[in-house]
């Protein structure tokens, strides 16, 4: 299986496929990517979107040899069995606390991105919506621990973390209320060598 090809497409960013990009990298499997850009979208929607034989044509998708799926939470899953990284989804009760958090982050990144995608009244009115009162909760949860849960990392760390850089690098002035929380978390997150090496990589979509 692992001899196979295998490619992950989404767009040139590190929001809602990032944690699958994380899952690989983190147990340094080789993987491919199709990382499309807003300016040449057409790649995407004109060409692949057709012609890829994706049953469900989506971003992100995954292709393995000749086996190809779509839908964010599927993938996470397939790249967490490929990789034997069931660990990162915590044991026991933990499981479902570790997957209430990828859930709530999973929207919680999209509504990310609209908000930065708006002006005026309406940015503020989905960021006070939509965007501040998860941070929150995120916020209370986390204290002033390193990791949500078991003091190890888990898919939950993963998932805020891709969704407070997004926060911090396409809502900056909302970060900044954030910081004393989610910095030291960051910065926890970051030091891990695997990741550091990545994200000083070509393989890193990075914001702005
Ligand atoms: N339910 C899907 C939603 C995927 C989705 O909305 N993808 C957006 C980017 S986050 C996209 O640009 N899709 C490409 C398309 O609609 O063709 C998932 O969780 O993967």
């Amino acid at each position: 299986m692992s001899s196979l090809t295998l490619n992950l497409g989404f767009w040139a960013l590190p929001l809602r496929a990032q944690p699958i990009r994380y899952i690989f990298e983190l147990a340094q499997y080789p993987y491919q990517q199709t990382n499309y850009t807003f300016k040449e979208s057409k790649e995407w929607f004109e060409k692949d979107k057709k012609e890829l034989g994706l049953d469900f044509p989506n971003l992100p998708y995954l292709i393995h040899g000749d086996f190809k799926i779509t839908e964010t939470q599927n993938i996470i899953n397939y790249a967490l069995d490929i990789t034997k990284q069931q660990n990162l989804q915590g044991y026991g009760l933990t499981r479902y606390k570790v997957d209430n958090v990828r859930f709530l982050c999973d929207e919680l990144i999209a509504k990310i991105f609209l908000a930065s995608t708006k002006t005026g009244e309406e940015k503020k009115a989905e960021i006070n919506n939509s965007v501040n009162p998860k941070l929150k909760y995120l916020q209370g949860a986390l204290g002033n621990k390193q990791f949500f849960f078991e003091d190890k990392l888990t898919l939950a760390d993963i998932y805020v973390y891709t969704a407070v850089n997004g926060l911090q690098h396409l809502l900056n002035d909302e970060y900044k209320q954030f910081v004393q929380t989610f910095g030291p978390f960051m910065k926890n997150f970051e030091e891990i060598p695997l990741i550091k090496a990545y994200h000083s990589s070509n393989r890193y979509p990075k914001l702005s």
